[in-house]
């Protein structure tokens, strides 16, 4: 008799957000330690193994707030591990957050390098992350456009609760009342380290602007240098619509919800100015000045 395939965490992560049914708000979202996190893919129970999790010194760490290019890295490195292996990378764990306990026992016997991601802020990250040479790369995306596409995907996923109205959800966003919390106080966390050689930093923005050159940047990072050729079809099997062709097999029924438009700049047909203003003012008081607020080139992305 064949015997059925074992499924992959990721598999089975996408099988739970897939067969959620919206209900309320209460019921889709727990806290944490002061941060809302959606209850049917994360836990109190997971967040504790998570304190006791190995590390490995050649893993690779995507870490991104929600909503700021977390599937495109993954499937860049996924395309540039394989590349230079020579075969096919499992990609398992979606967030290294999401799932239980046992799904964590089971990335123990993936192979390495094994490929990794997280939207936790820096102070939840578990500490073998830090302690050992694992790389961590960090990418950050505008602000306004994180929003957009933000309260786009609570719109578009059962596993979060549905705003009534765009207004609605920007209060949240502003004052840090969204899954994950803060995008200010994630990126001022994660501005403390970015001087750590361990640790990149590359943007949404000059990923889209400018892809040969970051990813370049990136696979020297992780020292898994590529050739120019080698380049170009990372570049092309990666392209928004490429993936967005694909994501019916990677991401199932959600495809739409991941993939939806790619751009940059969507902010501007949605905010207020006032809205506008608002953010611009939490830049300033938050991120003008840091090595990240320079890096998100906020005057080119973020002004009216
Ligand atoms: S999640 O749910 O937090 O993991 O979302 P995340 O993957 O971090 O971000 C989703 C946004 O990234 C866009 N995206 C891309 N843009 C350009 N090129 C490629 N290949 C690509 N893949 C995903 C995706 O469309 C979401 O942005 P919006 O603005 O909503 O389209």
């Amino acid at each position: 008799m064949a015997q059925s395939k074992q499924k992959t965490n990721r598999e089975m992560l996408l099988d739970t957000l897939q067969s959620t049914e919206k209900t309320s708000a209460e019921d889709l979202l727990f806290n944490y330690k002061g941060i809302l996190y959606p209850s049917t893919i994360c836990s109190k129970e997971m967040f504790e193994a998570l304190e006791t999790f190995e590390a490995r010194d050649d893993d690779l760490l995507i870490v991104t707030y929600p909503k700021c290019g977390t599937n495109w890295v993954i499937q860049i490195l996924h395309e540039v591990v394989s590349m230079i292996q020579n075969q096919e990378v499992v990609l398992d764990q979606p967030m290294i957050e999401f799932g239980n306990p046992q799904m964590l026992e089971r990335l123990k016997e993936r192979p390495s390098p094994r490929i990794m991601s997280s939207h936790l802020k820096f102070q939840v990250i578990p500490k073998s992350f830090i302690e050992k040479k694992t790389k961590i790369l960090m990418v950050i995306r505008n602000p306004k456009d994180a929003a957009i596409s933000f309260f786009n995907f609570y719109k578009s996923m059962p596993a979060l609760p549905t705003y009534e109205s765009w207004n609605l959800f920007f209060k949240d966003f502003i004052h840090g009342n969204v899954c994950y919390g803060s995008y200010f106080d994630y990126i001022v966390e994660w501005n403390k380290h970015v001087d750590d050689k361990k640790v990149m930093a590359v943007s949404f923005e000059d990923m889209k602007t400018d892809f040969p050159t970051q990813l370049k940047k990136i696979s020297e990072f992780f020292e898994l240098p590529l050739t120019e050729e080698q380049i170009c079809t990372v570049q092309s099997r990666t392209s928004f619509t490429s993936m967005k062709e694909k994501s019916e097999d990677t991401h199932g029924k959600l495809g739409d919800a991941f993939f939806r438009k790619g751009q940059i700049g969507d902010w501007k047909n949605l905010f207020t100015e006032e809205q506008s203003k608002e953010v611009d003012a939490k830049f300033q008081q938050y991120l003008a000045g840091t090595k990240l607020g320079e890096l998100l080139n906020y005057t080119k992305y973020c002004k009216m």
